[in-house]
């Protein structure tokens, strides 16, 4: 059975891949998996319907038979390994692999987050101006130590993986910051990522979304 994800019907990311489907997007595309996507408003994802599959009100789900995941890693971790690809064969390297997921999602992208809620949610207080530079440190702390692991290899455990694929999906998160600049390894790093067949695949599908609901 053709697996079915959720996404936004209008993204407020206008098209610039960051929203969560994007991963689970770019996994299926890496395994050579088709997928349908069925797109819900922001009002449809507060609905019992959605809710019985997502119970935050959130996208991205994902369908398969009588499978219903949530949580973007946990999806893609599903897909990495039900299909090749995105796994290594190898037990000890499949299990790193599997640590960076875990790494992008729960010690990378935490920080990362709060400086996105910072600039939309908190920029009436008071305390603003003084707390975001304590925000981007914490993330610059991240980075650096990202960086020196990453050293000169292309991929954070020899082959691209899934654990790859999440670290890439996170760190874009930074496009308007200007902090991914700093690093310039991990910037290159971003960028090959971005340069696979089916990360643009995955782009273009979810921009296609974007430009479609724009001429409707
Ligand atoms: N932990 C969950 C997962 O990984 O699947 C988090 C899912 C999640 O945050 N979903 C968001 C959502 O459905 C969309 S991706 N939000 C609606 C709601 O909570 O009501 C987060 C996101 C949104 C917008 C941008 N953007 O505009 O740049 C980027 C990322």
């Amino acid at each position: 059975m053709i697996p079915t994800i959720t996404a936004f019907e209008s993204s407020p990311d206008r098209g610039r891949g960051l929203a969560r489907d994007m991963p689970v997007r770019w996994a299926l595309e890496e395994v050579g998996q088709p997928y349908e996507v069925r797109l819900v408003s922001f009002g449809q994802m507060k609905e019992a319907a959605h809710l019985a599959l997502q119970p935050f009100g959130q996208i991205p789900t994902y369908e398969e038979n009588d499978l219903v995941l949530f949580e973007s890693g946990a999806i893609v971790l599903h897909i990495a390994q039900s299909h090749a690809g995105l796994l290594p064969a190898d037990a000890a390297a499949r299990a790193r692999a599997i640590a960076w997921m875990f790494c992008a999602k729960s010690t990378i992208e935490p920080p990362i987050v709060d400086l996105q809620v910072a600039k939309l949610e908190e920029r009436d207080k008071s305390w603003y101006e003084e707390r975001l530079p304590l925000v981007e440190d914490r993330i610059r702390v991240r980075l650096d130590q990202l960086s020196r692991r990453l050293g000169d290899a292309d991929w954070l455990d020899d082959a691209f993986s899934a654990g790859d694929l999440l670290m890439v999906v996170v760190l874009r998160r930074l496009s308007a910051s200007g902090l991914l600049e700093e690093y310039p390894d991990l910037a290159a790093y971003v960028a090959r990522g971005e340069a696979r067949p089916a990360y643009k695949r995955a782009f273009g599908a979810q921009l296609a979304v974007f430009t479609a609901a724009q001429t409707s």
